[in-house]
């Protein structure tokens, strides 16, 4: 595969899986059009000078540090397993999940560190052994690509370490976590000799803003109401998220409208303490996007 050339930036994405449809959903938030049915190899958007490269998630970091692309959106997970030379620019706040060690639910292990000379089956072997050294921890470690959860049942390893995030499989096959390594979620890399180019790095860092943009609006609501202008520091209190809020004057003698972005969930819990305290009238919106 040709590494860059010409001046349009590269985003590899995975083209299968997980990731996927979150990875288009966000691009296409920031208001970036293109083609994506079939996920040929390549697509190139029609109103930013970006081309999108559909692969592998396991091929991404390495793709992404040998500037076959200048980003790539991937779980953190695979870049740590990779051991990959890319830069973190931005968590993207979905493909939650947690690298854990597990035990058969029957086991008298109940924590890690008693797994001293057991064999455990992981899926990621490499950043299994990284924590095992840190943690002075000695054990067998078996590769395994997949299907990790039926190594104890097959009598082939006493303990798996494997991504977990809902513990669904891992109750489906009576096993218990005993620890966790620690947490993922998808993250957008970049090559660190795109991030020191002048013109590259003007295009990523527009990407950036417009990804943040839509990233701090998914966490925000916008909230109006009415109030006697007496409830206001109540409100405030109930709300601390909110920031210089708007007020303005109703025609009714002492009431005023508030308008305010509030960064945290407004839950029908706070809209019932809202009311109690004096707010009527009260309307939640979610908001697009969001340039600060
Ligand atoms: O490479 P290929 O496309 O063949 O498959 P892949 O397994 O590498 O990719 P994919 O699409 O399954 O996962 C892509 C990324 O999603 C991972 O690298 C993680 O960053 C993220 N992710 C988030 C997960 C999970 N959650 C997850 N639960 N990846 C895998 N799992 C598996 C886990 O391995 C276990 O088998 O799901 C099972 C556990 O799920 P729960 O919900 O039952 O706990
Ligand atoms: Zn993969």
């Amino acid at each position: 595969m040709q590494t860059l050339e010409g001046n349009s930036l590269r985003i590899a994405v995975q083209n299968d899986g997980r990731l996927t449809g979150s990875s288009l959903e966000l691009l296409k938030g920031i208001g970036l059009e293109f083609e994506d049915h079939e996920r040929r190899l390549f697509s190139r958007c029609r109103n930013f000078d970006l081309e999108l490269l559909f692969i592998r998630d396991d091929d991404i970091p390495e793709y992404v540090q040998d500037g076959v692309a200048d980003l790539g959106i991937v779980g953190r997970n695979v870049v740590r397993e990779s051991g990959a030379e890319v830069e973190e620019v931005e968590e993207l706040g979905f493909a939650y999940c947690t690298l854990s060690l597990a035990v058969p639910r029957e086991s008298d292990v109940t924590a890690p560190r008693q797994l001293g000379g057991a064999r455990i089956v992981s899926t990621h072997p490499r950043s299994l052994r990284r924590w095992m050294e840190r943690e002075d921890l000695d054990a067998q470690v078996i590769e395994i690509r997949g299907a990790a959860e039926i190594a104890p049942a097959l009598d082939v390893a006493d303990a798996i370490c494997d991504l977990v995030s809902t513990g669904t499989t891992l109750r489906m096959n009576d096993l218990r976590p005993v620890g966790d390594l620690w947490e993922s979620q998808a993250i957008l890399v970049a090559n660190p000799a795109s991030l020191q180019s002048r013109d590259r790095y003007d295009l990523i860092e527009r990407l950036v803003v417009r990804l943040r943009g839509v990233l701090t609006a998914r966490r925000m609501k916008y909230i109006t109401l009415n109030a006697p202008e007496e409830a206001l520091p109540r409100i405030q209190d109930i709300l601390p998220g909110m920031k210089s809020p708007t007020v303005v004057p109703l025609a009714e003698e002492g009431m005023v409208a508030l308008h305010a972005a509030v960064t945290e969930d407004v839950f029908w819990d706070v809209m019932e303490r809202i009311k109690e305290a004096g707010g009527s009238e009260i309307l939640v919106l979610p908001v697009e996007k969001v340039m600060l």
